[in-house]
């Protein structure tokens, strides 16, 4: 039975106690919460003169590139969502509300813009959060809006972002009231639930429905409101409950009316990823209060070993990893770029949990990630592979015929197919700067540097930055596209890669899946005056 013991006795009370001084709202005290063991490497010595110097330039040229991605959004799309780069205008994909913004108020902070930070701030005074034109995606609006908003909160303790913040939770909460109280994917602040008539057009999806707690739990925390809390502990619940195949392995969809999961497709990359992610996420942030996150990361990490992880066969790197996905019990060797935040999840889970076997495969893992830049025309990795599983038995012959296409079409050997776009998305800095500030080891700030290079050389446009078409050509085109992530993560990882490492320390923060840091709970520190 892998159901929860904790869920009907909760590792929690609703007695004020000061023995309890860690709390989720008003209604929730927990008693449980310990100093975990460390995460990051004890960086001990000095750095040489040498060595820093390169350090702090390379840090420049990151804070230098997100500069010139900002001012190009602030002259041409201020107050939009986003930027078109090429084209020089704007889109406006999440409400309107300047994702661009919101999702990078905290990187302002964390980079020392301390004008543009003022000035990003009173832009969201002027934001209504409570009333939407359109239908807006629950997930997106909470990891990039209410974690950018809660995140930037933290650090500056500007009343008004912890006011929008209150704001915009509140106006999400109606979204959580499905039968089973898993949200609707998308919702109308305005008018409600309009597709309401026709669910079957959209289940609920396992990321969306799972990466909605830390945001959650921690306005709950800032605001006295435990309401917040109990929707998304409901949300794990059900999760938790949910019948699945496999243990610790769950379907990417799920009906919001039943609450049981929908076919059987299971995936670390698009729309089952930061579920996995915030699991262990989530304990770290209670300081192992509630096991019941422990408990589902580590049934889902163990099922992961055996069913996903398999060898790739790339010429001359005998020891690559990668991770697949499986669909009704088959495995597919699909990897998305969505999945390089694998290594870096798993290596803080490592330490944390001390399972060193995690870690092993996590290096691995960002190897493979690593490789799938390093591979390309442009060293920039694809949004997608099909990689050949050292178990593939296709034949010499079929090899051969694959591999010679390889070549034909710039395909790095070892992978049967390619989508060769890229989205200037995060995952594999994430996970570089993950593993530097856990193993110490200086040859991911090389790897790092080498991709921002590459991202310099191929996607600056005169205006910011753009996503592309085909990385594995010279030929590629710009996409004209550059999502708020790009701000809010992949240039905060670079910059926090070549920063002191005890900057934005992982042993006291932990990232939100867009990249916000947010204050852990530790024994005997009070909620209320931790911010
Ligand atoms: C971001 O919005 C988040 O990192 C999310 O978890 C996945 N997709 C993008 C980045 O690729």
């Amino acid at each position: 039975d892998n159901r929860s013991q904790n869920i009907d006795y909760p590792p929690w009370s609703n007695e004020p106690s000061s023995n309890f001084p860690n709390t989720l709202g008003k209604q929730v005290y927990l008693h449980n919460v310990t100093n975990l063991p460390t995460i990051q490497h004890k960086f001990t010595g000095r750095e040489k003169t040498k060595e820093r110097l390169i350090r702090e330039r390379r840090r420049n040229a990151i804070r230098k590139g997100f500069l010139h991605a900002w001012r190009g959004y602030t002259k041409y799309a201020w107050g939009h969502d986003e930027l078109l780069p090429v084209s020089n205008q704007s889109r406006d994909n999440f409400n309107g509300w300047g994702a661009t913004i919101v999702d990078s108020l905290d990187t302002l902070w964390i980079m020392n813009l301390t004008r543009e930070f003022d000035r990003a701030k009173e832009f969201v005074r002027t934001v209504d959060f409570t009333t939407s034109e359109n239908d807006i995606s629950v997930f997106e609006t909470t990891i990039r809006y209410l974690g950018g908003l809660l995140s930037a909160y933290e650090f500056s303790r500007e009343p008004i972002l912890l006011e929008k913040a209150l704001e915009l939770g509140t106006a999400l909460l109606p979204s959580f009231n499905s039968p089973s109280g898993l949200p609707y994917n998308t919702w109308n602040l305005t008018r409600g639930r309009i597709e309401k008539s026709v669910p079957q057009l959209s289940p609920g999806i396992l990321s969306q429905a799972g990466t909605l707690q830390l945001e959650f739990m921690k306005l709950a925390q800032l605001s006295g409101e435990s309401e917040f809390f109990y929707k998304v502990q409901n949300i794990t619940n059900v999760l938790d409950r949910a019948k699945k195949s496999i243990q610790g392995l769950y379907p990417i969809q799920i009906d919001q009316d039943t609450g049981e999961f929908i076919g059987n497709h299971v995936s670390f990359g698009a729309q089952g990823d930061s579920f996995y992610e915030y699991l262990i996420k989530e304990y770290i942030y209670v300081g192992g209060a509630i096991d019941q996150y422990r408990r589902m990361y580590v049934e889902s990490i163990d099922s992961m070993h055996e069913y996903l992880i398999e060898e790739c066969q790339v010429e001359d790197r005998s020891n690559l990893l990668f991770i697949g996905e499986l669909s009704y019990a088959e495995f597919s060797e699909n990897m998305h770029h969505l999945a390089c935040f694998v290594p870096g999840m798993l290596s803080i889970g490592a330490k944390v949990l001390n399972r060193p076997k995690d870690l092993e495969v996590a290096i691995k893992l960002a190897e493979t990630c690593y490789w799938s830049y390093e591979a390309t025309y442009t060293g920039i990795g694809a949004e997608s592979m099909w990689f050949i599983s050292s178990h593939n038995t296709l034949n010499k012959i079929e090899r051969d015929w694959i591999e010679s296409m390889n070549k034909k079409n710039g395909v790095p050997s070892g992978l049967l197919n390619i989508s060769p776009d890229y989205y200037l998305r995060p995952e594999t800095v994430e996970s570089l700067f993950i593993l530097y500030r856990i193993t110490g080891d200086k040859k991911y700030q090389e790897k790092g540097w080498k991709i921002w290079q590459a991202i310099n050389k191929w996607c600056k446009t005169p205006a910011a930055y753009s996503g592309l078409t085909d990385v594995t050509s010279k030929f590629s085109q710009k996409n004209n596209q550059m999502e708020s992530f790009f701000l809010a993560e992949t240039l905060k990882y670079l910059y926090l890669l070549f920063s002191p490492p005890d900057f934005i320390s992982l042993d006291k923060y932990v990232f939100n899946t867009e990249a916000h840091p947010l204050l852990r709970m530790l024994k005997n520190s009070v909620s209320h005056e931790q911010i």
